[in-house]
């Protein structure tokens, strides 16, 4: 009778969030409003994705269509997309795109405005609390990387979406340091994935939920309630290629996955190479994934604030842990948008050897 009432009561990620939010009765909405652009702006990636093995056919991303115009290269599009749709929720002041080399403030006219229509003794009471000020709803900042692991697309290996959303400090005088905050600020942060099917992953500090694209409804349905990483994992996820440049307890730590010596079974490897579903699986099954720093990239590979801080915030909320080498990875204070930096981050008992790793270098 359960699976009966699942298949006829369905939670779209639309009611989930505005359940959520109803715990909070200052609530407006607002992030709710934002989401939803958020989700349109997965769904149009996920479309366009499943169409991305068409495109020497029918001329989609970086060709040429029928009428002779140039089409747009899938990560651009999708970056496009993202702009738009977050920009026309009326709900931001800042993006941060991997795609875009400075942050976009979006321009006070497309801040969107409050809409009174009550009566005027409600009007005179919402003027002394909190409209007094402003009339602007920007209430966020959202950094994102629209297309992460751009290098699979034309093989059809899964790629996917990050983002992460903070909420504005000071929304009459918006700088950049709005962004460059720890990733424990954020309010909310989550991936979609693009793969046999497209997921969407959520936090919004309470927990993880995971949301399943049914395409012939178009809806986010809740399919994955309350993700806890396993604490422990059998399954280690590293570009395995640049060990010759690797540290001294990256190293350790990856020999001890192959020739543990305490009589344990040895760890598998798994690397795709695509950071949503190298992490998606370390979510789901335990494990660790690793972007260590190397003599050549002594900050690594992957950005802080939209790959580094989002899949941090999801792993902590799982029960997981995410450690940069030096500390724990949400408590980095930023100093430039597209900064990077090393990554550890999973189950919390291989975080937990990897720390003492470290620990026991200095
Ligand atoms: P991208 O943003 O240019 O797509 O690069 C990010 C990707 C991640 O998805 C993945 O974890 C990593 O780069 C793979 O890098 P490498 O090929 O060096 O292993
Ligand atoms: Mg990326």
């Amino acid at each position: 009778h359960e699976a009966e009432a699942h298949r006829t009561d369905l939670m779209t990620i639309t009611r989930y969030v505005l359940n959520e939010q109803s715990r909070h009765p200052e609530s407006r909405g607002d992030f709710t409003i934002l989401l939803s652009h958020i989700v349109l702006g997965c769904k149009f990636v996920c479309s366009s994705v499943n169409k991305a093995g068409l495109a020497k056919l029918i001329g989609l991303a970086g060709e040429t269509n029928v009428q002779g115009e140039e089409q747009k290269k899938l990560d651009v599009l999708s970056n496009e997309v993202f702009v738009k749709a977050l920009i026309s929720s009326g709900r931001t002041c800042i993006l941060v795109s991997e795609e875009d080399e400075e942050a976009t403030f979006v321009d006070p006219s497309l801040r969107g405005k409050y809409v009174v229509t009550f009566g005027w003794t409600l009007l005179i009471i919402l003027a002394f609390t909190e409209l007094s000020g402003s009339s602007h709803v920007c209430r966020y900042c959202v950094v994102f990387d629209p297309l992460d692991g751009s290098s699979n697309i034309d093989c059809g290996v899964s790629i996917g979406t990050i983002f992460g959303v903070y909420m504005v400090k000071d929304k009459d005088n918006v700088t950049l340091d709005e962004v460059l905050q720890p990733g424990k600020n954020m309010l909310a942060a989550g991936y979609c994935m693009y793969g046999s099917s497209c997921t969407l992953v959520l936090s919004t500090g309470s927990g993880v939920n995971g949301f399943t694209l049914d395409p012939s409804l178009g809806e986010f349905i809740l399919t994955h309630p309350d993700i806890k990483i396993p604490k422990k994992g059998k399954i280690y996820s590293v570009n395995e290629g640049n060990a010759k440049n690797w540290d001294g307890p990256t190293t350790k730590y990856v020999e001890k996955c192959k020739f543990p010596k305490d009589g344990a079974s040895p760890k598998s490897l798994r690397y795709i190479g695509s950071m949503v579903a190298d992490v998606h699986r370390t979510l789901l099954y335990g494990g660790i994934f690793l972007y260590p720093a190397d003599k050549k990239s002594p900050n690594g590979k992957l950005r802080v604030l939209y790959e580094v801080f989002p899949m941090s915030f999801l792993m902590e909320q799982a029960g997981g842990q995410a450690f940069t080498g030096k500390q724990r990875a949400l408590d980095l204070v930023p100093t430039k948008i597209h900064q990077r930096s090393p990554i550890f981050l999973g189950s919390y008992d291989e975080v937990e050897e990897i720390k003492a790793l470290y620990a026991a270098e200095k």
